[in-house]
């Protein structure tokens, strides 16, 4: 499909590919229904920081008020980000409480579970408040306190809201960990994060398939003997292993105490949550947010970004183990008192029709999910979407990794009639928050582009140089001075934290990624510019893959690059050499896909995996990327400059054999 012609009144062509304006009906209740709206509150949220969110920050409920604002420094050598400073709150009272007295029989959540006959559930804000509670009360009897992490190792059920606000609710730190992740993974974020106390279940469910996290959690504690606790949920009831002393069951435990409990008072700046991001370089890195800002920026973005009204039914799609879902299924929406939809499934189970009949079920007026999901429903063709009603969706959004104008247009006409506007959000783990979208009564839309700056954003485009681009440009992504919802460290590694994000463009926050900026000041982002892959919009280090290929005793080396995929936006593409003694053969090609999916977790498949007797490297030995990309790409006639090869013919050979044709 191409993206060449009008397609309805709201379509203009600009000469330069289509623009949609927001429908006159969204517009009119929209809370920014114009772009003179939009650019008065933007300029003076740059002019006025200070002025702009310490009116903002009145959304949330503080116990005490704030004596600053906002006190932060970009410059490496003295690196400092603080927001609302002297303020003192609790997120979970944000997210629970201060409704209570309005919306205690209001439905927070329904739960969704994968299999569409089982029954699902309805959380109003009184029960949330009880399990949440409870559940607190469970960690302080074992002896979880203020600052301590837990880590959360659960699939999509209602106790994962539970256990990040119970958290929330005792000042105890919470480090998430995506259920598709190993053993290994697991291990290795419990040991970084000094976690003592780990929760998870028996078993998940996702399309029809069980998920052994317990059996991954007993694995995983192998290495970490200071896990003294684990609480386990039970969703399937299926065989688990038990170890007497440190197991407890989570229906259990929560009889044993009382459904009162008082929300600890916190600091703006102490820390909520971590969550581990991979970079370019080495291990995923404990990704800090405080209190505050995180709360501020979350709920503010939430209400703006989706306009979302009293009475709105809200879904977004992510799982709780991402930043989606900390910052658009748990913290801003739950601070605005919304009611939501959490969905335990996959958007294709048990066929490409699941994820519109859950939206007329709820009557799901807003929608937030991923280009992945959006690409991977578009093959199955339009009669599964075409079967429901979905009338009563009235916007929808993405996020995660740049979307096609394609896949846009598909989203547009065939899912929303063209009726509902998209917001193609973009920000990162480490932002917190949305940064660059539309607002959707105000903002004129592109199919591909996310737009302009959120309120409080100044984002600028960079050379290899650091220089400032004017205009239309092309380069890389800066932010150039801070937002609420901002990290404020790497757990445990401050130089980290500045050396990734500081130092390349000192005095401005790089994002990692590319960016074009056209004549109407849009922002078109390109993709990672370092070596993160983004796979169903999954970020993924390729130092990660490459170090899980290494430990295999056939290996000898490895480079890990992305390439164009159809559905899943990138696909891991891996070039591998052997050791003298092995050779090469597709048992033990299927041996190393299955090897760091066991290492990594079943997000980490290899899609193509190519043998070579070497690598390309400069003479100084490093390993030229850029090469095995384009080769990757299937574009191997234009290599680019390879005269620093020191073996000019080991580019050859991969180009013969390339596997992506
Ligand atoms: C929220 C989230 C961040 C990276 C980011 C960028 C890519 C996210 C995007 C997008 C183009 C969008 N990304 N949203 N690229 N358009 N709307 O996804 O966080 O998992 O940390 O990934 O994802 O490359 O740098 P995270």
């Amino acid at each position: 499909m191409g993206v060449q012609e009008p397609v309805n009144a709201t379509a203009a062509y600009s000469g330069r590919g289509l623009v949609f304006e927001p429908p006159e009906a969204f517009r009119k209740r929209a809370f920014i229904s114009s772009m003179e709206q939009y650019r008065e509150l933007y300029e003076r949220s740059i002019k006025d920081p200070e002025g702009f969110w310490r009116e903002q920050a009145q959304r949330i409920t503080w116990f005490e008020p704030f004596h600053t604002v906002k006190n932060t420094s970009f410059d490496p050598s003295n690196l400092y980000i603080r927001w609302f400073e002297g303020g003192k709150l609790n997120a979970a009272y944000n997210c629970i409480d201060r409704h209570l007295e309005k919306r205690a029989d209001q439905v927070a959540f329904y739960w969704e579970p994968d299999n569409p006959d089982e029954e699902g559930k309805a959380i109003t804000y009184r029960q949330l408040y009880e399990e949440v509670c409870r559940l607190a009360n469970v960690l302080k009897k074992h002896g979880v306190k203020k600052g301590d992490r837990v880590t959360i190792y659960l699939p999509m059920i209602p106790e994962a809201i539970y256990a990040m606000l119970a958290c929330a609710r005792i000042g105890a730190i919470h480090s998430v960990v995506f259920a598709g992740f190993s053993p290994d993974s697991l291990a290795d974020r419990i040991l970084d994060g000094e976690a003592t106390y780990l929760i998870t279940a028996d078993e998940g469910l996702r399309a029809g398939r069980r998920v052994p996290l317990k059996r991954n959690a007993d694995q995983a504690l192998e290495r970490c003997p200071d896990v003294k606790t684990v609480l386990v949920v039970r969703r399937t009831g299926g065989d688990i292993n038990w170890v007497e002393g440190r197991d407890r069951w989570y229906h259990e435990e929560i009889q044993t105490v009382s459904a009162e409990c008082p929300p600890e008072v916190m600091d703006a700046e102490d820390p909520l949550f971590f969550l581990y991001t991979s970079g370019s370089t080495g291990k995923p890195k404990g990704v800090v947010h405080t209190t505050g800002g995180y709360l501020v920026y979350a709920s503010l973005t939430h209400q703006f970004v989706f306009d979302y009204h009293e009475g709105d039914i809200y879904w977004c799609a992510a799982d709780i183990g991402w930043i989606t879902g900390h910052s658009y299924i748990v913290y801003g929406p739950l601070a605005n008192g919304v009611t939501e939809v959490l969905f335990e499934g996959t958007p294709t189970y048990p066929d490409p029709s699941r994820i519109w009949q859950v939206v007329d079920k709820y009557q799901v007026n807003i929608l937030y999910t991923s280009p992945t999901a959006i690409r991977a429903l578009m093959r199955e063709g339009d009669e599964w979407v075409k079967k429901t009603s979905r009338k009563s969706l009235r916007l929808l959004g993405t996020v995660g990794e740049p979307i096609n104008p394609e896949a846009w247009l598909w989203y547009y006409r065939v899912v929303g009639e063209e009726r509902c506007p998209i917001v193609d959000t973009w920000w990162q783990t480490e932002t917190g928050g949305i940064m660059i979208t539309p607002l959707p009564g105000a903002t004129p839309l592109k199919p591909g582009s996310a737009t302009l700056p959120f309120f409080g954003v100044q984002p600028a485009i960079v050379d290899n140089d650091g220089n400032i681009l004017e205009g239309t440009a092309d380069g890389m992504l800066v932010i150039l001075d801070s937002w609420p919802g901002q990290m404020r460290t790497v757990y445990r590694a401050h130089d980290r934290f500045v050396q990734t994000y500081f130092t390349r463009f000192p005095g401005k926050y790089f994002t990692g990624d590319g960016a074009r900026r056209d004549e109407d000041g849009y922002y078109w982002i390109v993709g990672r510019v370092d070596d993160v892959i983004n796979v169903s919009g999954h970020r993924l280090g390729t130092a990660e893959i490459e170090s899980a290929l290494v430990l295999h005793e056939a290996v000898a080396e490895a480079a890990v690059v992305g390439y164009p995929h159809e559905i899943k936006g990138q696909g891991i593409y891996a070039f591998v050499t052997l050791k003298a003694g092995y050779a090469a053969s597709d048992q033990l090609r299927q041996e190393l896909i299955q090897h760091v999916r066991k290492v990594l977790g079943p997000i980490f498949t290899i899609d193509l995996l190519q043998f070579t007797p070497a690598l390309p490297k400069t003479r100084s030995g490093k390993i030229m990327r850029r090469i095995l990309r384009k080769i990757a790409a299937n574009e191997y006639q234009d290599l680019g400059d390879t005269s620093t090869l020191a073996d000019p013919s080991v580019v050859e050979e991969l180009v013969q054999n390339r596997l992506n044709r």
